[in-house]
């Protein structure tokens, strides 16, 4: 499969909220006919999304559990802080057989979460299905099976291997006192548009808690997106097999090609020869054209949670613009804290940019890491420079 990322149409989230300001010309005329002021641009692609784009099946259950989550906590006078977890995928067919994926395993909320709750606040830990999660994760995901953990007593019974017994036994006595008390509430999603609905619906219940409340967005959310108008029902077809039964007979499948640009598509040289026997059906190459994924986090800030505490993470690859970009998004939100950090070199640092406060660098030191990475060093060079001894915690999730 060979993906063409087209940048033919604009991709910035500015553009894109011009474009839906410009679709809903027509219904602002209308709105003036009938003295209803214009809708900003801002809440209009917010309309735009959320009426385009259908909510997860298990959305009204999420809602009036974290909507009694949240009551409980609140008349205890208890903080209570939304951790957003792990990546989001993006479906390329409505029956969905592929999507596209990102790197997060939910590392750093599941963790976040445990810490979260050592410090007496309530979570709501809104996950990627089947990611990461707090307390389990020592076990799950790792390199050995979780059976490794265990053996079969004398009598019959499961233990826990005598060298796990302690670390296990604090994590099963932490678990269980969240459960206990009901301070921790596990809702998972899997695509964009589940966690924009989810996310929504959740931060709107927390407003009432004014600075109570706190979001903490560790979520590695996607940024392209295929909008449900140019979404395949059915499963793209790798040749042309089927196309006497579906009638199709375009030489490429195309995942959310725009009209004009599907026909452009269907002019190019779109077989890949991979395969000379005439006998057996070429395979197609796919192109997807995704469209932005609306930034909703201004929405967030001057909307869904006017008076929480905003937390929001900004993950780059390369080490010059890291800082620049956590610095913009600040900026351009008005929210409280983003914390950046690099892929290579995220579980040991991140760098905290607030608004009004120095860049502040916290690392995990060197004899404290799991495993090391190569070119750690080079970049850990460039984050010296703001380096202060204090600024030194036990885990990187701190
Ligand atoms: O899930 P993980 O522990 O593997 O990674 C955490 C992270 C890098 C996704 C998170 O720290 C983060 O930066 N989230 C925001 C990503 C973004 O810029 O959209």
């Amino acid at each position: 499969l060979s993906f063409n990322l087209s940048t033919s149409r604009p991709l910035s989230p500015v553009s894109s909220i011009f474009s839906v300001a410009s679709d809903s010309q027509d219904s602002m005329v209308t709105d003036q006919q009938s003295d209803v002021p214009p809708m900003d641009p801002v809440t209009a692609a917010e309309d735009q999304y959320f009426s385009a784009n259908d909510p997860p099946k298990g959305l009204d259950r999420h809602i009036s559990l974290a909507r009694s989550f949240i009551d409980f906590h609140a008349a205890a006078s208890r903080r209570v802080v939304l951790i957003t977890s792990g990546g989001t995928t993006v479906p390329l067919e409505k029956q969905t057989v592929r999507f596209i994926d990102n790197f997060s395993a939910g590392t750093r909320g599941a963790t976040s979460a445990e810490y979260f709750l050592e410090a007496g606040y309530a979570v709501i830990f809104l996950h990627r299905q089947f990611s990461l999660q707090p307390y389990s994760r020592h076990y799950s995901h790792a390199t050995d099976c979780f059976l490794d953990f265990l053996h079969e007593g004398s009598d019959g019974n499961v233990v826990a291997n005598p060298e796990y017994q302690d670390k296990m036994l604090g994590v099963l006595r932490k678990y269980n006192a969240a459960k206990k008390g009901n301070m921790l509430l596990m809702l998972p999603f899997v695509t964009i548009t589940d966690y924009l609905w989810e996310l929504r619906g959740i931060a709107q219940l927390l407003r009432p808690l004014g600075p109570n409340a706190l979001l903490y967005l560790a979520a590695a959310v996607s940024d392209f997106f295929v909008p449900p108008e140019r979404m395949a029902e059915h499963k793209i077809q790798s040749t042309d097999a089927a196309d006497s039964v579906m009638d199709a007979g375009a030489s490429a499948a195309k995942v959310g090609a725009a009209p004009a640009e599907q026909d452009e598509a269907e002019d190019e040289e779109t077989f890949d020869n991979f395969d000379s026997s005439p006998a057996v059906p070429r395979s197609k190459r796919l192109i997807v054209d995704l469209d932005p994924v609306p930034k909703f986090l201004k929405n967030l800030v001057d909307g869904w949670a006017p008076e929480g505490m905003i937390v929001s993470f900004k993950l780059e690859t390369d080490p010059t613009i890291l800082v620049h970009k956590a610095k913009y998004s600040l900026e351009r939100y008005q929210h409280h804290l983003v914390i950046g950090n690099l892929l290579s070199t995220r579980k040991w640092e991140v760098v905290f940019v607030a608004p009004g406060s120095p860049d502040r660098w916290i690392r995990v030191p060197m004899g404290r890491r799991k495993g090391t990475i190569s070119g750690l060093e080079q970049l850990v060079g460039a984050a010296d420079k703001n380096w202060t001894a204090e600024d030194q915690p036990m885990d990187p999730a701190q």
